[in-house]
């Protein structure tokens, strides 16, 4: 039978780039993200190739996750795998002027809402001693760089998050595992830069960054193991890239 995947953050990047493999792969899809009509766009695109349901709904917002998820009907109320990837940097500041505004966003989108939807999915997973979570982590989970802070510490605490879950759910047979990227060029340094795309593209330049397909592609990888095979913590950077500073830029 069919798995069926929850993926959020699903209209964009690394979402987007793993709903149309994992379409391709015959995978059911529940695609989320806020934007509707990128979600029915997408839908419209993959629908030769698999079911699609969309969910629009802001993780930050803890009623909305839950109804969305328990609005889904058969054959997508069965969720097997859920990909944790909704989220994103919000500026690149000195501590001492970070705004709080950023701040907020990153802790409550990529911590809290990570937890939120997962909180809404893990009991029919444990209920059916079975399911598999991917949290999408990052490079920045696992080394803090200079004006990452509070990027960085939403990064770490899913590299927690990660670890907690695998070791709690461990006895409900439940695989647990996060994919940890280096610089993947998405719409994340767009979005970390509040639209200032002539600075987004300057984070890609000079080097090769990973494509979203790249991670997408490791992504089914992990998923496709046999049952007694759990990724647990996978990091993966261009070649280009030595740690969150070093790049070699030519
Ligand atoms: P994109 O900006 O391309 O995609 C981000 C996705 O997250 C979008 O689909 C967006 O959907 C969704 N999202 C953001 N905020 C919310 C919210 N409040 N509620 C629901 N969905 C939300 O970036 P990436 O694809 O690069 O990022 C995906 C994940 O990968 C993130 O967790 C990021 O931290 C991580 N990552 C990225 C790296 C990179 O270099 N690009 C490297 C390492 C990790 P919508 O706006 O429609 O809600
Ligand atoms: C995204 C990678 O290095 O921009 O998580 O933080 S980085």
């Amino acid at each position: 039978m069919k798995k069926t995947v929850l993926i959020t953050g699903a209209t964009s990047g690394i979402g987007k780039a793993t709903a149309e493999l994992l379409a391709e792969k015959g995978f059911v899809l529940i695609l989320c993200g806020r934007r509707q009509e990128r979600l029915d766009a997408l839908q419209e695109q993959l629908k030769e190739h698999t079911k699609v349901a969309t969910l629009s709904f802001d993780v930050r917002h803890r009623e909305a996750v839950f109804e969305a998820i328990g609005s889904l009907p058969e054959p997508f109320s069965t969720i097997d795998i859920l990909i944790n990837n909704a989220g994103n940097a919000h500026g690149l500041d000195l501590i001492q002027e970070g705004s709080m505004d950023d701040w907020d966003a990153m802790l409550d989108i990529n911590v809290k809402g990570l937890l939120y939807v997962s909180k809404a999915v893990l009991p029919q997973m444990v209920a059916r001693k079975a399911g598999h979570i991917i949290n999408i982590g990052s490079t920045a989970g696992k080394e803090v760089y200079p004006k990452g802070n509070v990027y960085c510490a939403s990064k770490h605490a899913v590299d927690a998050i990660n670890q907690g879950m695998r070791i709690d759910l461990n006895a409900h047979g439940i695989r647990v595992g996060a994919i940890n990227p280096g610089l993947v060029e998405t719409a994340f340094s767009e979005v970390r830069f509040k639209g200032d795309s002539t600075r987004a593209e300057k984070v890609y330049q000079g080097y090769r960054p990973l494509k979203p397909e790249d991670v997408a592609e490791i992504i089914w990888f992990t998923i496709s193991r046999p049952p007694h095979v759990n990724i647990a913590d996978l990091v993966v950077m261009p070649t280009d890239q030595a740690s969150s500073t070093i790049i070699n830029k030519k």
